[in-house]
């Protein structure tokens, strides 16, 4: 579908046709029309702080109202300044005194089937007298808490009780390696750790607190592990330190009032990949990231209240933060979890969910929807999914041909797809259609949210023409936005604020179609999108190069069927060393305990020399169309050594 037609200048200019939405969807949307969307846009764009302020009065319940919409000194913003409010109370305590109060708030299903119904009240109750036990156990404000657990309801509860009294949480994705929990415990100074025996996977328990033991060995500064039982394995708890989770909750008391946090208040640091070795800590603050995630959710999934929200990604994503957690209850929407794989027992679990549960928005990733492509139509054709209105999709750029699967084949041309273009850096939504009245161009993230100011410019900050590709930008700062990099200020200006003059710099290739519509094309710095996760290059290559055999690593991204990138390796090894399949797979493991099994290498190569510049930096291009299997072409004339690149690609072939 998707046209290509030169410009004057011979440029691609991408056309794409674009489908219509359902018109059921508009006539119940909260935004009527697109002329209507332009205006509020408009609107927002020329005064924000009227904007954002009325925004911020509609959508949050302000313990104290704020007094000032804005203070900006880039790259520091403050959002409602002198405000006051909870997190928690918004998600809760406000629901109850409606007829919310004994609605679903949770829906979870684990692996293994067990299925629980939480209500709002029992939510509050759950996360009030969790709220008591971190505070009997020393937890107070602004102290960092380490939340290490499977995708199951009590990820949101220790959450949502952190917020409750001010402390800061960082889920660290139950994926990662216990050497990746040691640097998060590290970065952040944290003294706490939550986390449980286990979670279920593939049919099978998987141990998380051995993870932790090993993680947090030897340091002095945690005070305190409190532990889930899921999957009832044998545990070993080190006195003093380790408590249980169900034994400390037993007597806890369901009393608990919200903390009255200031607007900038601390809310969590979550963790991500950039193109140095050390993962950036990014902290996201209490009533500009709880407006972003309410008003994104609420807007672009059209919540209604009998809806059935599941966002398949795990809570240790920002995804899971931003749409499972906050901005799903913020809302009084009733939120789905599910534990484990959507192969287990079969290739259907995802949609057999859909059918018995009746879910009505259901928001995931491309790697997961061509992974169902793969499958077959088969596995989604046995399931009436009549329940569902609207898809979305996050992670990476879906392809037109997805796109295309997913419309027809689970959502039966019903339900138009929010392709929703953002970071953990921005804390919600940044690039989306809104459900009814955005025409749908396959493959690209459409148009920005209200108050939201992207651009496509060169490398000097010139905006470039459209249909041209240059780099993503955002050119206001927005209440979402993260405030800085944990314990690295420098490093946050740096990295976000100093590319592009006055600009917000993503991290993402783009352009912008005749119909302004944004396709972003990717990342153009080190960072690798493998099945939706952010994996940096110089991260992977520090692992490898720890392994006692590595002399230099080289770590590039090719593209794969199913994943958008698969990682390609290129090792070489100490003097003397040959590689074969047996340190092949070493090396994979290795580098699954560094970082975890997400950044286990798909394909490595031995080599006796990488292609470098002549000042030593290694020449990823050329590595990455040799992994590619593809012709080397472009301009080598800064290769320092030709001899290192024939011999490359002789092994290659
Ligand atoms: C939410 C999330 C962010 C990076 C981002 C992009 C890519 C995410 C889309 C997308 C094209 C999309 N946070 N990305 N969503 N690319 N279309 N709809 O994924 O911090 O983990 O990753 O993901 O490259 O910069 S993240």
């Amino acid at each position: 579908m998707a046209k290509k037609k030169s410009s004057a200048k011979g440029h691609i200019v991408p056309t794409t046709t674009l489908i219509k939405q359902p018109a059921h969807i508009a006539a119940h949307a909260r935004i009527k029309s697109l002329a209507e969307y332009k205006k509020l846009h408009e609107e927002s764009l020329r005064s924000p702080a009227t904007f954002w302020a009325r925004m911020a009065k509609e959508n949050i319940s302000w313990i104290k109202p704020f007094k000032k919409t804005l203070v900006w000194r880039e790259p520091h913003a403050q959002w409602f300044v002198g405000g006051r409010l909870n997190v928690s109370a918004n998600c809760l305590d406000r629901h109850l005194s409606t007829e919310r109060r004994h609605k679903a708030a949770i829906i979870a299903e684990g692996e293994p089937g067990d299925i629980r119904v939480i209500t709002y009240q029992q939510l509050h109750t759950e996360v009030c007298r969790f709220a008591n036990v971190l505070k009997k156990n020393g937890v107070k404000s602004r102290d960092r808490v380490i939340i290490y657990l499977p995708n199951v309801p009590e990820a949101a509860i220790a959450m949502l009780a952190c917020a409750r009294i001010g402390a800061v949480h960082s889920v660290v994705f139950g994926g990662f390696s216990a050497a990746a929990v040691r640097d998060r415990v590290q970065d952040c100074g944290a003294n706490f750790v939550i986390t449980a025996d286990g979670g279920f996977r593939r049919g099978q328990p998987f141990a998380l607190k051995p993870v932790v033991d090993e993680g947090i060995s030897g340091l002095e500064q945690i005070r305190r592990v409190i532990v889930l039982r899921r999957t009832g394995q044998t545990t070993h708890m080190q006195p003093e330190r380790d408590v249980w989770w169900h034994e400390e909750m037993a007597g806890a008391s369901a009393e608990c009032p919200p903390a009255s946090l200031d607007a900038e208040h601390p809310l969590f640091i979550l963790y991500t990949s950039g193109s140095t070795g050390k993962p950036k800590g990014l902290l996201h603050t209490t009533g500009g990231y709880l407006l972003g995630a309410t008003l994104t959710c609420k807007l672009v999934f059209d919540l209604k209240e009998t809806d059935l929200f599941w966002c398949t990604a795990d809570v240790g994503w920002i995804t899971g933060h931003s749409y499972t957690v906050y901005g799903a209850l913020s809302n009084g929407a009733t939120t789905f979890m599910y534990e484990g794989v959507p192969n287990h027992p079969q290739p259907d679990r995802f949609w057999d969910i859909i059918e018995r549960h009746r879910v009505t928005i259901f928001y995931t990733a491309p790697t997961a929807i061509r992974s169902f492509i793969r499958a077959g139509d088969q596995w989604v054709k046995k399931h009436d999914l009549s329940s569902l209105r609207i898809l979305g999709s996050v992670g990476e750029p879906i392809n037109p041909e997805a796109w295309r699967w997913y419309y027809e084949v689970v959502g039966g041309k019903r339900c138009p797809i929010m392709d929703t273009w953002w970071q953990t850096e921005t804390g919600a939504h940044m690039i989306t259609p809104l459900p009814g009245i955005t025409p749908m161009a396959p493959g690209s993230a459409t148009l920005p949210f209200l108050g939201v100011d992207p651009a496509v410019v060169d490398a000097k900050g010139q905006p470039v023409k459209r249909g041209e590709q240059g780099l993503l930008v955002i050119r206001k700062p927005w209440p979402s936005m993260a405030r800085t990099i944990y314990g690295d200020a420098a490093r946050y200006k740096k990295t976000y604020w100093s590319e592009i003059k006055g600009c917000y710099f993503t991290g993402d290739g783009a352009r912008q179609d005749a119909h302004g519509n944004f396709w972003i094309i990717g990342r153009v710095d080190d960072v690798l999108n493998i099945s939706g996760h952010r994996i940096g290059t110089a991260e992977v290559e520090s692992a490898l190069v720890s392994h006692a055999k590595v002399a230099e690593a080289a770590a590039v991204g090719i593209p794969h069927e199913i994943k958008g990138q698969a990682l390609a390796v290129f090792v070489t090894l100490k003097q003397g060393l040959t590689g074969d399949d047996a340190l092949r797979e070493e090396l994979r493991q290795h580098v699954a305990r560094e970082i975890g099994a997400i950044a286990k290498p798909d394909k490595i190569t031995f080599t006796e020399a990488l292609p470098k510049t002549r000042s030593g930096k290694i020449m990823r291009r050329l590595l990455k169309e040799i992994a590619s299997g593809n012709e080397v072409k472009g301009d080598v004339t800064t290769l320092d050594d030709f001899n290192v690149l024939s011999k490359l690609k002789a092994i290659e072939d």
